[in-house]
């Protein structure tokens, strides 16, 4: 068995001994200005280590674009590498402890080998992915007109059969969700009938929530257009809700940042959601244009801000059925993914603790007083609160790195898979094409 590198706690703490000083300096300023808020620094670190979100196991491989895929050198050319580097994130982060996989891309041939290849890592299994967007070699039927809602009764069935599959593939693996994102829809008016397109969908998604066991969830996302151009069947979040309720105190509507048209106000959405008890969590990225799979808080930081001070205000409201699943799907196309990984995350944390330091009930009383200036400048106040101390603390005692980017492009991590990673013949691009 060739020995595989990777990046020791010791190198880490050595890397964090540069820096140690000033973040505790830092830390110690940030400390004083929060108290005269009321505010434990303390309660802060510990929520920022409380913070969990999942890595997509087809985020650790180099993205392309319609055009064009650029590979970079020394990227996963199967699960286990990609499992490898969703360990380092891991490891330098602390916050990333869980894969979400996607099948067939990544389907494991050995699902208990698989799990004890992630256990061994502190990995565990996020939600399962269907893919019922694209053909696979030797399949019967195609997707080219549809999947779940497509008009013959064969192909729905095709992908029903999928998606159970991915379900049994997933309790093998000790995963809890489904999510089912289907490409579904049509380029030219009157290529399908709306209300019967939906109509199957629902009937396709009746045998797969049949399928789910009792302590499982099925996520439904939405998203407004392509692969279609002109209508996609779960285009909004409006129709996803109507289905997960037609579906059954299972089934919950997931949030794609991406996949709603721009300048959407998607924390209203978010709130709509919680309200109604079926808020299933979110896939994070950014974007400016459509479903750009840019990097979290690249873009647009202050709406990611926005989003989680309602997260966080019903965290703390402790409302009902609030457990959301928090993921990264991005696809990076010119940076090295891991880097563009762990910068994105760090963004997640930031903006939940910055939401953290929204002082609720100065909010609540502009809101009463109808002043509106006051409650931007409430919220405006802990968006502009640097944090980067709190994040840093919560990396570097759980032993994690203080700089992540820094201390993974010193360890010298992609060179050396680069060298253990020669490029297979035949292997299958990973990552988003
Ligand atoms: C879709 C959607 C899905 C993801 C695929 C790869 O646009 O975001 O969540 O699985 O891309
Ligand atoms: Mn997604
Ligand atoms: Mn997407």
């Amino acid at each position: 068995m060739p020995t595989h590198f990777e990046i020791h706690d010791s190198f880490i703490s050595e890397q964090n001994q540069k820096t140690n000083d000033w973040v505790k300096e830092d830390y110690e300023h940030l400390s004083k200005k929060l108290r005269r808020q009321n505010v434990d620094i303390e309660d802060l670190v510990a929520k920022a280590q409380g913070f969990r979100f999942a890595i997509p196991s087809w985020g650790v491989g180099t993205g392309g674009t319609r055009f064009a895929r650029f590979p970079g050198a020394g990227e996963p050319r199967d699960i286990y590498e990609k499992l490898e580097d969703c360990g380092t994130i891991y490891k330098l982060v602390r916050s990333t402890p869980s894969v979400s996989l996607h099948i067939p891309w990544d389907k494991p041939e050995d699902a208990g080998d698989l799990r004890e290849f992630a256990r061994q890592r502190d990995l565990h299994f996020d939600a399962m992915n269907s893919n019922t967007f694209q053909d696979q070699p030797g399949q019967k039927h195609s997707y080219k007109f549809g999947s779940l809602t497509h008009p013959e009764k064969s192909v729905r069935e095709q992908a029903i059969q999928h998606n159970i599959e991915c379900i049994e593939v997933g309790k093998a693996l000790g995963s809890k969700a489904h999510t089912v994102w289907i490409g579904d829809g049509g380029n030219f008016p009157g290529q399908q009938h709306f209300r019967r397109a939906l109509e199957r969908y629902l009937e396709s998604m009746r045998e797969i929530y049949a399928a789910l066991p009792d302590d499982w969830r099925v996520f439904i996302e939405h998203k407004f257009y392509e692969p279609a151009f002109y209508s996609t069947v779960i285009n909004d979040w409006g129709t996803s809700y109507y289905c997960a309720r037609e579906l059954g105190p299972k089934a919950f509507c997931l949030v794609d940042l991406g996949h709603h048209a721009p300048n959407v106000n998607i924390e209203m959405i978010v709130a709509r959601l919680i309200q109604f008890g079926k808020l299933a969590g979110f896939h994070f990225n950014d974007s400016k244009y459509g479903d750009d799979d840019l990097d979290s808080g690249s873009i647009k930081p202050f709406q990611l801000f926005l989003i989680f001070n309602e997260l966080v205000d019903a965290e703390l409201n402790k409302e009902p059925y609030f457990s959301p699943a928090y993921m990264l799907d991005q696809s990076h196309n010119v940076t090295d993914p891991i880097e563009s990984l762990m910068m994105s995350g760090v963004e997640l944390v930031r903006a939940y603790i910055q939401a953290h330091l929204v002082d609720r009930q100065e909010l609540t009383d502009a809101q009463a007083k109808c002043d509106p200036l006051r409650a931007l400048a409430t919220l405006k106040q802990a968006f502009t609160t640097d944090v980067a101390p709190i994040l840093a603390a919560a990396r570097a005692r759980a032993g994690g790195a203080i700089d992540p980017i820094g201390t993974f492009r010193a360890s010298g991590y992609r060179q050396r898979k680069a060298e253990e990673r020669p490029a297979k013949m035949g292997a299958r691009a990973s990552g988003i094409v």
